[in-house]
């Protein structure tokens, strides 16, 4: 219990025999569930639960019968919790990676009713950039830039953060069966989470490494996987809440930036390669247009991005 509010903590597992046990063992006492997602792993993960299971009466093991992806089984733990009534639900991972110190920050704002959603954020601490492997720290900042554009909440970073906590409201509006069901999951939930107007919130936390945790995470494959799952995403959050919850011009900015942008830096690009690489002549006013055009097409951006921010800027 944390004042009051059911706590409820949901771990996706895969093959974690070697760290799970530790997780459940240093779970912090005002967690009253603990939900453990096991997707059909190849090692002894469900048996070191069920070993856990007779000594800490507050642990559940759900199984799936073929691997669904963390999503997948993010998506369960989040069921079960909701259809339990508990009034917050937090997602660990199972391999130690999150400090269980830092969980009342993280539960706080979401049972004080300050924000419907709260997640953890590794890159206020000083110590990121020294703490998180280089590749991951860089691609992490190149998703979270995307994530800000696709989900509008322009105001949270550290978007492939897995340590959050969310309120019985969000768990029963929010479609779980249709959510991303691999790592781009948390991107996925930020941009269903603004469609329905929900206040997310960033907490500082631990980033925690080298706890002999094994990543099943290849940053150069996933990024572009998860560029083009946010661009998709991008497009259904546009149309839900500017066109069929509630209208808003910045869809007409968006598409025009969206246009003339690339095809003016696409023309002027084919211009100065004629004229600087193939040195042939062009006439100043092609270059003038396409300067014009890619210009123009920024400032439609900006400007759509600013009406955007302007709108959410409230669900913090
Ligand atoms: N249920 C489930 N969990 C997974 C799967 N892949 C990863 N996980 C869990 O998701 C968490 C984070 O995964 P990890 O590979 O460590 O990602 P990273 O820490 O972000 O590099 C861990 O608790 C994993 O056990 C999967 O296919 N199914
Ligand atoms: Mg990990």
């Amino acid at each position: 219990m944390y004042k009051d509010h059911t706590v409820g903590v949901v771990i996706p597992a895969y093959n974690e025999e070697k760290l799970i046990g530790q997780v459940i063992e240093t779970m912090p006492a005002l967690v009253d569930r603990i939900v453990v997602v096991d997707d059909a792993g190849r090692d002894q993960t469900a048996e070191t639960v069920r070993l856990a299971m007779r000594r800490h009466k507050r642990v559940t093991l759900i199984q799936h019968e073929t691997n669904q992806g963390v999503g997948g089984a993010i998506a369960t733990g989040y069921k079960w919790c909701r259809d339990h009534q508990i009034d917050v639900a937090v997602v660990m991972a199972g391999d130690g990676q999150m400090d269980p110190a830092d969980l009342p920050a993280i539960v706080g704002p979401v049972a004080n009713g300050e924000a419907d959603y709260a997640k953890g954020n590794r890159l206020f601490t000083g110590d990121a950039w020294r703490i998180i492997p280089r590749v991951r720290y860089l691609g992490n900042s190149m998703m979270s830039l995307l994530t800000k554009i696709a989900s509008g909440y322009w105001h949270v970073a550290d978007s492939q953060s897995g340590y959050t906590a969310i309120n019985l409201k969000a768990l029963q509006t929010i479609n779980w069966d249709t959510m991303y069901k691999r790592y781009g999951q948390p991107n996925d939930l930020l941009v269903r989470l603004n469609i329905f107007n929900f206040r997310v919130r960033d907490v500082p936390v631990k980033p925690i490494y080298h706890i002999g945790e094994k990543s099943g995470i290849k940053p150069l494959r996933m990024i572009p996987k998860l560029s083009w799952l946010l661009f998709k995403l991008f497009l259904f959050r546009l149309t839900q809440k500017y066109v069929i919850r509630d209208f808003h011009p910045l869809v007409f900015f968006y598409g025009a930036g969206g246009f003339l942008f690339p095809t003016g830096f696409l023309l002027g690009l084919y211009l100065f390669i004629k004229r600087i690489v193939a040195g042939l002549p062009i006439a100043p006013t092609s270059a003038l247009f396409a300067v014009f055009l890619a210009i123009t097409g920024l400032q439609f951006l900006f400007f759509a991005m600013w009406f955007d921010m302007d709108y959410n800027k409230h669900l913090r």
